[in-house]
């Protein structure tokens, strides 16, 4: 593999204006050359990778065709723009991506002017997009913004709402599908198997012989406006559900022939109203590593591109969270016939390969609809299966009408395994899961559990799969502390905390994964340090009793602080008419940028060193020995 570092067009292409002036004909150079300076910089950043390498020469085109930055391409999701940022700009900063002070995930509007709208959930860029379009034509402005949305973010409802006003309120706008029939995995839905079918046959072939035709030179100017739209639908399908919605079709094209890209976006460009153009591509496209495991290479560690990922045996012997949820929903369900499992296109991510495998009939990936796997498991429920909704924290935010309209009101028993909860780290803002102790606690009927290890997640997992009511619970990326889950299904009583360190004066009250940090202040200050384990309902006795002999409370969550696990603890006191010196510990009310999962707790102050700081700002701390008066209680 040549990985030398001259870079013959690259070189001289910082920002799209200088892609402009090579000519069409370089462009498959050009493209060459990002696919080859992409792949040795995530080889040395990590980061999303497979889809980039699918959507090179569609960048290219798009940059090469539109007047970026005034028109505007909308990357939907975002993990797919690491090309889009190399020819905008940031080709030197491209190995310092996810990492703290670096390049963020997904495209950002303070990174760059060619980023329009800050991204990473899927499925927004067609309603953004019309939103800018809109007011463009309200302005009488001469610009476009582009959407470039996947066959996996066509799934989503958020799309098909804005297809729907797209195709009523006629907009002029262009909409590229890239389709490559992969989401995270491959792609599930009733959508993705009639794209699928518009590839088969026919009209394959029909694809094939469009691009050809199209590298035959266009009509005269004047004739465009009437012909174009003739000349160009002329070479594909017709007759699709996009033209039933009012959205003219154009396609299937292929996405990796960067010179017909470029002549059928032009041409495409020049049309009044909504359209969609239909572009076929690979993910993982011209690595072959990537091109056999686009799966395995949506995201990746850094590696050698020579080798490609290397599965390495790092000697890692703690089980991640999400390996703990994957072994206990197995095991409960062997014992439970009524149990099924809901993922939003996430089964990797949130660990449902192996129940996949093993109870592949009572397994529902329902693409990337959050909103529908909710009131889909309210309608399971209802009708006497249990459902469990495997849900990382950040996405379970779109479906919380669903949550609440759906299954609390009800009283539902749904259970939620929320993964990725608190800081998740690279992924940066857009996916933080630090909100749901406080969206989820303000919900009636809620049991809401925060576990502090392994072992409690299970039990906690359990607990809520047996409880007769909606349930949650929220554990965070990567591994625990070490406290290997056992095998059995037990339970733990629901509302109590427990209290695993007895000191003087100042009370540690932990809620789920910083208990280690709290019991490393706690050993500090001989403090004592609770596990609360319940957020609702929470442990009113143990509060009470803490307060009456304590002097300062102190509450620990990996939440933000605003309607978090503290102030629940703060409405306790305030209902018992308990005066007490308190502070709270969480996340800022600001949103982080990307870094790793310990550097964003330690910029909140949840580092053991920040929250010695803290309490030191509001009490006198005597210079405590180091004492250790572990106790368990119940
Ligand atoms: C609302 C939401 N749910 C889940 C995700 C996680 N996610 C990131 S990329 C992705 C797959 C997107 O598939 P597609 O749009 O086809 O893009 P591709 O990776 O195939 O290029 C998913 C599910 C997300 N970003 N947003």
């Amino acid at each position: 593999m040549d990985n030398t570092n001259n870079y013959h067009y690259l070189d001289d292409i910082e920002y799209p204006h200088h892609l402009r002036e090579f000519s069409i004909t370089q462009m498959t150079e050009v493209c060459k050359e990002l696919r080859k300076f992409l792949l040795h910089s995530v080889a040395k950043s990590g980061g999303h990778f497979a889809a980039g390498l699918g959507v090179v020469e569609l960048t290219v085109a798009l940059h090469y065709v539109f007047n970026t930055p005034s028109d505007k391409l909308l990357w939907d999701v975002g993990h797919q723009s690491y090309p889009h940022k190399i020819l905008t700009g940031r080709k030197q900063q491209m190995e310092s991506i996810r990492t703290r002070g670096g390049l963020g995930p997904f495209p950002c509007p303070k990174e760059s002017e060619y980023d329009c709208f800050t991204v990473g959930h899927s499925s927004t860029s067609i309603g953004a997009a019309l939103g800018m379009n809109l007011s463009f034509q309200l302005e009488r402005q001469n610009q476009q913004a582009v959407p470039i949305i996947g066959d996996g973010g066509l799934t989503a409802g958020m799309a098909y709402e804005a297809l729907n006003h797209l195709g009523d309120i006629r907009a002029n706008m262009l909409i590229i599908l890239n389709d490559n029939e992969m989401s995270i995995s491959p792609n599930v839905g009733a959508m993705t198997n009639y794209l699928t079918r518009m590839l088969s046959g026919r009209v394959f072939s029909t694809m094939r012989e469009g691009s050809k035709r199209l590298l035959k030179p266009m009509p005269p100017m004047w004739e465009l406006a009437r012909r174009t739209e003739e000349h160009v639908k002329g070479m594909f399908a017709p007759g699709t559900l996009f033209e039933e919605m009012g959205i003219r079709y154009f396609g299937p094209v292929d996405g990796h022939d960067v010179t017909s890209l470029i002549k059928t976006l032009r041409n495409i460009k020049q049309l009044e109203g909504p359209k969609l153009l239909h572009v076929i591509t690979k993910k993982g496209k011209g690595y072959s590593h990537a091109e056999q495991d686009p799966v395995g290479y949506h995201a990746v560690p850094t590696f050698d591109p020579e080798v490609g990922v290397e599965k390495k045996d790092t000697g890692q012997k703690k089980q991640t969270y999400t390996q703990v949820f994957s072994d206990w929903i197995c095991d409960a369900a062997k014992r439970d016939p009524h149990l099924v499992a809901i993922t939003p296109a996430m089964r990797e991510g949130s660990g449902l390969v192996k129940f996949e495998k093993e109870f592949p009939e009572r397994y529902y990936d329902v693409a990337i609809a959050e909103q529908h796997a909710v009131t889909l498991a309210a309608g399971l429920a209802s009708a006497g299966h249990k459902p469990v909704v495997a849900i990382y924290s950040t996405f379970l935010q779109r479906a919380y009408d669903q949550l609440i309209h759906d299954v609390a009101v009800q009283h539902l028993p749904v259970l939620f395994a929320i993964d990725r909860a608190g800081v998740v780290g690279p992924d940066g803002k857009t996916h933080t899961g630090s909100y749901d102790i406080s969206f989820l606690r303000c919900i009636p009927n809620m049991l809401v559990m925060a576990p502090a290890n392994e072992c409690e997640t299970r039990l906690m997992l359990q607990t809520g799969l047996q409880h007769n009511g909606p349930s949650a619970v929220r554990y965070p990326r990567g591994t625990g502390p070490g406290s290997h889950a056992q095998n059995n299904l037990d339970t733990i009583e629901i509302g109590t905390a427990e209290q695993v360190r007895q000191g003087k004066d100042i009370a540690i009250l932990s809620f789920g994964s910083l208990l280690a940090n709290a019991v490393e202040v706690g050993d500090t200050l001989d403090a004592s340090v609770i596990n609360m384990r319940f957020i609702k309902p929470i442990d009113e006795t143990m509060i009470i009793t803490t307060a009456s002999n304590h002097e300062l409370i102190i509450t620990l969550e990996d939440n933000v602080v605003m309607g978090g696990a503290g102030s629940a603890v703060s409405e306790v006191l305030a209902k018992h008419q308990i005066l007490i010196k308190t502070l709270h510990l969480g996340l800022p009310d600001h949103y982080q940028e990307h870094g790793s999962r310990e550097e964003l707790l330690a910029d909140a102050g949840l580092d053991k060193a920040s929250i010695l700081e803290k309490i030191g700002q509001i009490y006198p701390l005597r210079d405590c020995e180091h004492k250790s008066a572990h106790v368990v209680s119940g």
